[in-house]
Protein backbone atom coordinates (compact mmCIF):
# COMPACT_ATOMS: atom_id res chain seq x y z
CA UNK A 1 0.00 0.00 0.00
CA UNK A 2 2.58 2.44 1.06
CA UNK A 3 4.52 1.10 -1.97
CA UNK A 4 1.49 2.02 -4.48
CA UNK A 5 1.09 5.56 -2.97
CA UNK A 6 4.78 6.66 -3.18
CA UNK A 7 5.21 5.24 -6.64
CA UNK A 8 2.21 7.37 -7.41
CA UNK A 9 2.92 10.44 -5.55
CA UNK A 10 6.65 10.80 -7.90
CA UNK A 11 4.68 9.83 -11.06
CA UNK A 12 2.88 12.77 -10.33
CA UNK A 13 5.53 14.53 -9.02
CA UNK A 14 7.41 13.89 -12.49
CA UNK A 15 4.29 14.72 -14.84
CA UNK A 16 2.80 17.64 -12.78
CA UNK A 17 6.20 20.32 -13.63
CA UNK A 18 6.07 19.27 -17.26
CA UNK A 19 2.02 19.53 -17.82
CA UNK A 20 2.88 23.10 -15.67
CA UNK A 21 5.34 24.13 -18.48
CA UNK A 22 3.61 22.93 -21.66
CA UNK A 23 0.69 26.14 -20.65
CA UNK A 24 0.67 27.58 -17.86
CA UNK A 25 -2.76 29.96 -17.22
CA UNK A 26 -3.44 31.54 -14.02
CA UNK A 27 -3.62 34.77 -12.01
CA UNK A 28 -4.40 36.90 -15.80
CA UNK A 29 -0.89 34.63 -17.02
CA UNK A 30 -0.39 32.44 -19.84
CA UNK A 31 2.73 30.81 -20.70
CA UNK A 32 4.43 28.20 -22.60
CA UNK A 33 8.10 27.25 -24.22
CA UNK A 34 8.57 30.20 -26.12
CA UNK A 35 7.24 33.35 -23.73
CA UNK A 36 4.82 34.78 -21.68
CA UNK A 37 1.43 37.29 -21.92
CA UNK A 38 0.01 38.65 -18.19
CA UNK A 39 -2.76 40.76 -18.20
CA UNK A 40 -4.21 40.66 -21.63
CA UNK A 41 -7.58 42.21 -22.03
CA UNK A 42 -9.21 41.92 -25.03
CA UNK A 43 -12.80 42.67 -23.95
CA UNK A 44 -13.09 44.86 -20.07
CA UNK A 45 -13.81 48.10 -20.90
CA UNK A 46 -11.94 50.56 -18.79
CA UNK A 47 -14.65 52.49 -16.35
CA UNK A 48 -14.45 55.52 -18.38
CA UNK A 49 -15.05 54.24 -21.68
CA UNK A 50 -18.86 53.48 -22.95
CA UNK A 51 -17.24 51.24 -25.57
CA UNK A 52 -13.73 50.81 -27.91
CA UNK A 53 -13.36 53.90 -29.97
CA UNK A 54 -11.26 51.48 -32.30
CA UNK A 55 -8.75 48.78 -32.73
CA UNK A 56 -5.16 49.82 -33.07
CA UNK A 57 -2.78 47.18 -34.59
CA UNK A 58 0.66 47.65 -33.55
CA UNK A 59 3.73 45.73 -34.68
CA UNK A 60 6.72 46.16 -32.38
CA UNK A 61 10.22 44.16 -32.72
CA UNK A 62 12.91 44.32 -30.06
CA UNK A 63 16.50 44.21 -30.27
CA UNK A 64 20.27 44.91 -30.23
CA UNK A 65 20.15 45.74 -34.24
CA UNK A 66 17.32 48.60 -33.21
CA UNK A 67 19.82 50.27 -31.24
CA UNK A 68 22.39 51.02 -33.63
CA UNK A 69 20.69 54.59 -34.29
CA UNK A 70 21.16 55.48 -30.36
CA UNK A 71 25.11 56.27 -29.51
CA UNK A 72 25.85 54.07 -26.55
CA UNK A 73 22.93 52.10 -26.70
CA UNK A 74 22.86 48.50 -26.64
CA UNK A 75 19.17 47.36 -27.15
CA UNK A 76 15.88 48.90 -28.51
CA UNK A 77 12.28 48.22 -29.38
CA UNK A 78 12.19 49.45 -33.09
CA UNK A 79 10.04 52.45 -32.83
CA UNK A 80 10.30 54.78 -29.18
CA UNK A 81 6.90 56.08 -29.87
CA UNK A 82 3.20 55.39 -30.16
CA UNK A 83 -0.28 57.83 -30.63
CA UNK A 84 -3.46 56.01 -29.77
CA UNK A 85 -6.60 57.63 -29.14
CA UNK A 86 -8.29 57.05 -25.79
CA UNK A 87 -10.35 53.53 -25.03
CA UNK A 88 -8.68 51.91 -27.96
CA UNK A 89 -8.26 48.43 -27.98
CA UNK A 90 -4.31 47.63 -29.11
CA UNK A 91 -3.51 44.58 -30.47
CA UNK A 92 0.39 44.15 -30.50
CA UNK A 93 2.12 41.62 -32.21
CA UNK A 94 5.80 41.65 -30.46
CA UNK A 95 8.84 40.12 -32.44
CA UNK A 96 12.24 39.45 -30.52
CA UNK A 97 14.71 39.72 -33.25
CA UNK A 98 17.91 38.60 -30.62
CA UNK A 99 18.69 35.37 -29.31
CA UNK A 100 17.90 36.45 -25.88
CA UNK A 101 14.85 37.35 -23.64
CA UNK A 102 12.92 40.64 -24.31
CA UNK A 103 10.00 41.90 -22.57
CA UNK A 104 7.88 44.44 -23.23
CA UNK A 105 5.87 45.97 -20.42
CA UNK A 106 3.01 48.93 -20.32
CA UNK A 107 3.35 50.61 -16.73
CA UNK A 108 0.37 52.70 -15.20
CA UNK A 109 -2.35 51.03 -16.48
CA UNK A 110 -5.68 50.87 -14.03
CA UNK A 111 -5.26 48.37 -11.41
CA UNK A 112 -8.78 47.13 -11.24
CA UNK A 113 -8.25 45.90 -14.63
CA UNK A 114 -4.27 44.51 -15.16
CA UNK A 115 -3.06 43.89 -11.56
CA UNK A 116 -0.40 46.00 -10.41
CA UNK A 117 -1.12 47.96 -13.42
CA UNK A 118 0.94 46.40 -15.92
CA UNK A 119 0.68 44.54 -18.96
CA UNK A 120 3.52 42.61 -19.79
CA UNK A 121 4.61 40.17 -23.02
CA UNK A 122 7.61 38.10 -22.67
CA UNK A 123 9.65 36.16 -25.35
CA UNK A 124 12.98 34.22 -24.10
CA UNK A 125 14.41 34.34 -28.11
CA UNK A 126 13.66 34.60 -30.80
CA UNK A 127 9.97 34.65 -32.06
CA UNK A 128 6.70 36.60 -31.75
CA UNK A 129 3.43 36.58 -29.42
CA UNK A 130 0.67 38.64 -30.19
CA UNK A 131 -1.87 40.30 -27.34
CA UNK A 132 -4.47 42.59 -27.21
CA UNK A 133 -5.53 45.58 -24.26
CA UNK A 134 -7.81 47.76 -23.60
CA UNK A 135 -6.32 51.52 -22.68
CA UNK A 136 -8.73 54.29 -20.87
CA UNK A 137 -9.75 57.91 -22.26
CA UNK A 138 -8.00 60.08 -20.18
CA UNK A 139 -4.38 62.12 -22.06
CA UNK A 140 -1.63 59.75 -20.38
CA UNK A 141 1.84 58.95 -21.75
CA UNK A 142 2.61 55.29 -20.09
CA UNK A 143 6.06 54.17 -19.77
CA UNK A 144 7.02 50.87 -22.43
CA UNK A 145 9.81 49.30 -21.40
CA UNK A 146 11.80 45.61 -20.88
CA UNK A 147 12.40 44.87 -17.33
CA UNK A 148 15.34 42.04 -18.13
CA UNK A 149 18.24 43.80 -16.07
CA UNK A 150 19.89 46.83 -17.63
CA UNK A 151 18.03 46.57 -20.84
CA UNK A 152 16.03 49.38 -19.64
CA UNK A 153 19.27 51.86 -19.23
CA UNK A 154 20.94 50.41 -21.95
CA UNK A 155 18.16 51.81 -24.55
CA UNK A 156 15.05 49.34 -24.34
CA UNK A 157 12.45 52.37 -23.25
CA UNK A 158 9.27 53.75 -24.98
CA UNK A 159 6.39 55.73 -24.63
CA UNK A 160 3.16 54.60 -25.31
CA UNK A 161 0.60 58.09 -25.36
CA UNK A 162 -2.93 57.69 -24.97
CA UNK A 163 -5.29 60.62 -25.97
CA UNK A 164 -2.46 63.42 -26.78
CA UNK A 165 -0.48 61.92 -23.61
CA UNK A 166 0.32 64.25 -20.62
CA UNK A 167 4.01 65.31 -21.50
CA UNK A 168 7.53 62.87 -22.66
CA UNK A 169 8.54 60.80 -20.44
CA UNK A 170 12.55 61.24 -19.51
CA UNK A 171 15.27 59.30 -21.21
CA UNK A 172 13.71 57.91 -24.18
CA UNK A 173 15.95 57.43 -26.96
CA UNK A 174 15.78 59.95 -30.21
CA UNK A 175 12.99 61.47 -28.01
CA UNK A 176 13.64 63.23 -24.46
CA UNK A 177 17.00 63.76 -23.01
CA UNK A 178 18.46 61.63 -20.54
CA UNK A 179 17.87 62.48 -16.94
CA UNK A 180 21.82 61.95 -15.89
CA UNK A 181 23.52 62.15 -19.36
CA UNK A 182 26.41 59.68 -19.67
CA UNK A 183 29.62 62.19 -19.73
CA UNK A 184 32.48 61.76 -21.86
CA UNK A 185 34.70 64.48 -20.48
CA UNK A 186 38.61 64.00 -21.49
CA UNK A 187 40.64 65.26 -18.66
CA UNK A 188 43.45 67.09 -20.63
CA UNK A 189 46.59 66.07 -18.16
CA UNK A 190 50.32 65.11 -19.29
CA UNK A 191 49.77 61.65 -20.13
CA UNK A 192 47.09 62.77 -22.49
CA UNK A 193 49.28 65.17 -24.08
CA UNK A 194 52.22 62.58 -24.48
CA UNK A 195 49.27 60.05 -26.12
CA UNK A 196 48.16 62.42 -28.22
CA UNK A 197 51.52 63.64 -29.53
CA UNK A 198 52.71 60.37 -29.60
CA UNK A 199 49.56 59.35 -31.81
CA UNK A 200 50.02 62.42 -34.15
CA UNK A 201 54.01 60.95 -34.32
CA UNK A 202 52.98 57.76 -35.38
CA UNK A 203 50.83 58.96 -37.77
CA UNK A 204 53.81 60.77 -39.68
CA UNK A 205 56.26 57.76 -39.38
CA UNK A 206 53.92 55.48 -41.08
CA UNK A 207 53.08 57.70 -44.22
CA UNK A 208 56.18 58.47 -44.32
CA UNK A 209 57.05 54.44 -44.61
CA UNK A 210 54.07 54.40 -46.96
CA UNK A 211 56.19 57.04 -49.31
CA UNK A 212 59.32 55.20 -49.17
CA UNK A 213 57.95 51.74 -50.49
CA UNK A 214 55.83 53.63 -53.09
CA UNK A 215 59.65 54.98 -54.13
CU1 LIG B 1 15.20 43.25 -23.23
Amino acid sequence: MLLKKLVLTSCLGLLLPVAHAITMQHHGMTMDEKGMIMNENTNNLPKDCPKIAGEVNLTIRAGHKHAKKFNGKMFAFDQQKWDVAGCSRINITFINDDHIRHQLMIHGLPGYLYSDGMFTMEIYGPGEKKASLIVPSDPKTYLVHCEVPQHMEKGMKAQLKVAGGDGDLPSIPGVSAPVKADSYVMAWNIQAWVSLLLAILVGFAGLWGLNKLKK
